[in-house]
């Protein structure tokens, strides 16, 4: 049908335009208000410009690199002034809208009212117009705007199709200000390029930090002046005995500077006093016996630790943590603190309580799993906490000190967990988690005794045990990464399974095109 009304357009010279093939609400994360006009589609001609504010200029070049590829058209970046008909404009403030532009909600597009994330999209007749307070906002309304054309614009060699967009406006802003996805690169390593690519999967889907697990038993991913044999010789080795690898800090820089074009922060994590066999490889001197302990690819968790009686130790973690916040713009550090089984007690809440101070005097806010809770408070501080229950009295304790949470369940928000009892590979511990056990829990009441407030936002994390490739990365975050933004951004009230895999189904055809290895889950109705 949809051939034959696209033949019937071309005959009559385009007069009978058939209407947009996606919906105004097909956009993933669900946007906060949808306003549908089927009166006002809009078909890019191919004689467009993008105009844009100078300030978002960043942001209109992103959106003519994404539409050039397969449409082909020039799509030319230019100053904003009004335009002739057939324009793309991204605007930022509150500027007045056009008088009439379209539907509701009018009162919520200011530039003010959409926050620093929030964006306005409106198509009419006469083009596109996204408005925002800020350069985020405005790259938000471009990704949905890019949801909107039709699953061939992810190609990236041309195609001949119609570029109708639905008409009508979107006013959009998230739920929450912390929303991300973490990536494994200590259990195995993966290069600058691999990590670029994932930071472009989150930056789809709104996503806004990425967690680089730094460090672990297997390997140290990152270079630091001063200690030079952590990453040349603990960067060695990974799960399974493979080379592994690290990060130079020009590496390090290359990636952040790819995550904030992308509006993405780079949350970095060495994790401590635990999981740091490889570190104990390169200096013994941080063993509690000082002993080097052979290099470790296996899989277990627990046996290692620096020691946390011994100066030498806070010299190291100083001096790590000073080179980490020194090439991190954020203002995130994560300093891991999960599975110490060794570190007990007073010994182990001493020691965080060292290390959240290091943290605090190189000007970063601490990060650490839920597992740091008894440790007293230290300003600002933020718990992950990745239970698997949504009880625990420890944790809640700690918000009720003041730490703020960001989310990631075992059982619902862990990457590695498999989808099913056949997949191929994966974890299984916190149980299997398919696309709706990933998408049907609410962050804001998951956890007992912790208030609305204290959630920071939600975080998808990536263990990489029995992960080897980019491939292998891409089919278990999708589908359920989106799925995982969507609980980070979109308002409680759009929650619902069936609009959700009916949406999330529009998106099977997008990754094929922009070719995302991704799990067919039997519970997405996919085309
Ligand atoms: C637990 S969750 C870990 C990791 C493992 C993961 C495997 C957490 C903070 N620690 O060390 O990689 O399970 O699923």
């Amino acid at each position: 049908a949809a051939e034959l009304a696209r033949a019937a357009a071309e005959l009559a010279g385009g007069l009978i335009a058939p209407p947009a093939p996606v919906r105004l609400g097909d956009v993933v994360p669900a946007p906060e208000h949808v306003t549908p006009d089927p009166a006002a589609d809009f078909t890019l001609t191919g004689d467009e410009a993008i105009r844009v504010d100078p300030a978002g200029r960043d942001v209109a070049e992103q959106l003519a690199a994404l539409l050039r590829p397969a449409t082909g058209h020039p799509l030319p970046v230019a100053d904003t002034t009004p335009g002739p008909d057939g324009l793309l404009a991204l605007t930022l403030s509150g500027a007045p809208l056009d008088a009439g532009a379209t539907g509701a909600d009018l009162g919520a597009a200011s530039g003010a009212d959409l926050g620093a994330e929030g964006y306005r999209l409106d198509v009419t007749a006469n083009g596109v117009r996204i408005v925002a307070a800020t350069p985020a906002g405005l790259f938000y309304g471009v990704q949905t705007l890019r949801q909107l054309l039709p699953p061939a614009v992810e190609s990236r060699t041309p195609v001949a199709a119609r570029w109708t967009l639905p008409g009508g406006s979107i006013v959009d802003r998230p739920r929450y200000p912390y929303r991300g996805a973490m990536l494994d690169v200590a259990r195995h390593f993966f290069p600058v390029s691999d990590v670029l690519r994932v930071i472009d999967h989150l930056a789809r889907y709104k996503l806004n930090h990425l967690h680089l697990h730094l460090t672990d038993d297997q390997g140290w991913r990152i270079a630091v002046p001063g200690w030079p044999r952590l990453a040349t010789v603990g960067g060695v080795g990974e799960v399974g005995g493979g080379p592994g690898g690290h990060y130079t800090a020009d590496d390090y820089r290359r990636i952040v500077r790819h995550a904030a074009a992308r509006h993405v922060t780079v949350v970095p994590e060495v994790d401590l006093p635990g999981h740091t066999n490889a570190a104990l490889v390169a200096y013994p001197e941080l063993a509690p016996d000082r002993v080097a302990p052979p290099p470790y690819t296996g899989t277990e968790v627990g046996f290692s630790y620096v020691d946390p009686a011994s100066e030498r130790t806070y010299d190291f973690v100083a001096d790590v943590l000073a080179e980490l916040a020194a090439l991190t713009p954020g203002p995130w550090l994560h300093i891991g603190g999960d599975e110490a089984f060794k570190v007990k007690g007073a010994a182990y809440t001493g020691f965080v309580e060292r290390v959240q101070a290091i943290v605090a005097a190189t000007g970063k806010t601490v990060v650490g799993w839920h597992q740091i809770a008894p440790a007293a408070h230290a300003d600002g501080r933020v718990l992950q906490w990745w239970g698997t229950t949504g009880d625990d009295p420890v944790t809640a304790e700690a918000v009720r000190r003041g730490a703020r949470l960001i989310v990631s369940p075992g059982n619902h928000a862990y990457l590695d967990m498999k989808y099913a009892p056949d997949t191929p590979i994966g974890h299984d511990w916190a149980g299997l988690i398919d696309v709706r056990k990933a998408y049907d829990w609410d962050p804001g009441s998951h956890v007992a005794d912790v208030s609305a407030e204290a959630v920071l936002g939600v975080e998808a994390p990536l263990w990489t045990e029995s992960v080897t490739s980019l491939p292998e990365i891409e089919f278990l975050l999708f589908p359920r990464l989106p799925a995982v933004a969507e609980l980070g951004w979109s308002p409680r009230s759009t929650h619902d399974w069936a609009g959700f895999r009916a949406r999330l189904a529009g998106h099977g055809p997008r990754w094929t095109a922009a070719g995302i290895t991704f799990h067919r889950a039997p519970d997405v109705p996919w085309p």
